[in-house]
């Protein structure tokens, strides 16, 4: 591992230059932004005759987490339905590495179910989690609510790494496990059918949501002094602190994922939580600056009351974030906020720069730039908005569900939807339609660019498209 960490280091140095970037964590940067300046990423492709396809690889039969691209190596976290190793069978989550430039399978950590099934891991669910590469370690949640920090280079490099020596499995495709952190057995959290944080790190620390929810009752939270959030030591995974101010007040579940960011000077980790309140923490101590309700206070869980599951983005001192509900629970109305993080305390009132009510339940991301903010909703369309006011400039309509979120690479915006397409369009305060590929099978991942080369999931196959490349057939 003492070598990758090295490259670690000059890929990070590199990549403050000019060029072409990893994309390390889930959205990139720790303010989470669905946006990058890569360059010519192509904008057609064709899955059937190989066009702009670089190289493809088989995962299991559901795959919702995100790939990320760091150091020559692309993780994704998917289940065990193409299992790789006949000693590891049955029902497990399960995160694979690929090598970037050719696709060739590297290695996987696989992990059985929890026996408390579907309440805790939901069957065939997998890793849902996208992991952060940072200096030759991959951090992720497993689908038994553990953190794990693997070495990227697996034994890959002949050696064991990290205080876990004890793996059971030291091949070639085994993972070399660095440290664990087990959030049941640690901090009490009871994760509601699925724990998928994907980590977020920042001066030292990890930050991760517990996934601490409801019991199949969908009434009790049976751990209600559970954290929502956990800041871990990132060398050692010791737990440094933790906050619960939701309690017992979760709606379902916990299912957002920590942004970091500066904001007025301060850095600041943003944290979607299972009341549907967006809190906000100063990163190394853990102190709560403010807190915001995305739901107007008349609402009701879960006709009009919503989760959030979508990511906190951090641009300008200002966080867009959109609620919405578990997919399982269909459409919906929905909201969308920028929330002014200067302002302490509750701001629900004093810090709401704007109030997007046209937008419906949603799960996605927000990509900000040029001010101009894209938004996604479960219902299908696809929303412009000015990021100083949130009036519209276009809505597009998908007419299938968009579990993933858009992502503006350069000039244009790629998104996937349930009936497999991705759309790409003109980023533009008028909408262009640029071009709408076909992949297969349902899209619920976002595209992810890195080093010129665009990694785009289906249910069970992850595609690198790259300008020029041809898939032989
Ligand atoms: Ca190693
Ligand atoms: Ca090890």
């Amino acid at each position: 591992m003492f070598r990758s960490a090295i490259v670690g280091v000059m890929v990070v140095t590199a990549s403050a230059g000019l060029l072409a970037a990893d994309w390390p964590m889930w959205g990139g940067t720790p303010s989470r932004n669905m946006v990058s300046d890569e360059k010519g990423m192509p904008t057609t492709w064709d899955i059937k005759t190989g066009k702009n396809v670089k190289w493809v690889a088989e995962l299991g039969s559901q795959s919702y987490g995100n790939p990320t691209v760091a150091e020559g190596v692309v993780l994704v976290g998917t289940n065990n339905e193409a299992m790789r190793d006949p000693k590891q069978g049955g029902d497990r989550g399960v995160l694979m590495a690929f090598r970037e430039e050719t696709g060739e399978f590297m290695w996987q950590a696989t992990f059985e179910k929890l026996a408390a099934g579907r309440a805790n891991d939901w069957p065939f669910q997998g890793i849902a989690s996208s992991p952060l590469i940072m200096r030759g370690v991959a951090y992720f949640t497993t689908n038994r609510g553990t953190i794990v920090a693997a070495d990227l280079q697996g034994f890959h490099d002949g050696e064991n790494d990290g205080t876990v020596k004890d793996e059971k499995l030291t091949g070639k495709t085994d993972p070399d496990i660095l440290w664990t952190f087990d959030m049941i057995e640690e901090v009490g959290a009871f994760p509601h059918n699925l724990a998928n944080c994907s980590p977020v790190a920042d001066g030292g620390l990890l930050f991760c949501s517990t996934g601490n929810g409801q019991d199949e009752s969908h009434v009790n939270v049976p751990s209600p002094k559970a954290p929502s959030i956990i800041a871990l030591e990132i060398e050692s995974g010791k737990l440094r602190w933790e906050d619960n101010s939701v309690g017992e007040n979760v709606l379902h579940g916990q299912w957002s994922t920590p942004a970091v960011g500066d904001i007025g000077g301060v850095r600041q980790v943003v944290h979607a939580q299972g009341d549907g309140w967006v809190r906000a923490y100063e990163a190394t101590s853990g102190k709560k600056l403010w807190e915001f309700d995305t739901n107007p206070k008349d609402s009701v869980w879960p006709k009009t009351r919503n989760e959030v599951i979508s990511t906190p983005v951090i641009v300008d001192n200002v966080v867009y974030i959109s609620n919405g509900q578990d997919p399982e629970h269909g459409e919906g109305v929905g909201h969308a906020y920028a929330i002014d993080g200067t302002k302490r305390g509750d701001i629900t009132k004093t810090g709401m720069l704007w109030h997007f009510d046209k937008i419906r339940r949603s799960i996605s991301t927000a990509a900000v730039k040029d001010g101009m903010v894209y938004l996604a909703d479960f219902s299908g369309f696809l929303h412009c908005v000015d990021a100083k006011t949130g009036k519209p400039f276009w809505t597009h309509d998908m007419f299938a569900a968009i579990w993933g979120s858009p992502m503006l690479i350069g000039d244009k915006v790629y998104l996937g939807d349930e009936d497999g397409d991705v759309t790409v369009i003109e980023h533009s305060k008028t909408f262009k339609l640029v071009s709408e590929q076909n992949m297969g099978s349902s899209v619920y991942a976002t595209a992810v660019p890195a080093n010129g080369k665009l990694f785009i999931m289906n249910r069970n196959q992850l595609y690198a498209l790259q300008e020029g490349a041809q898939l032989k057939k």
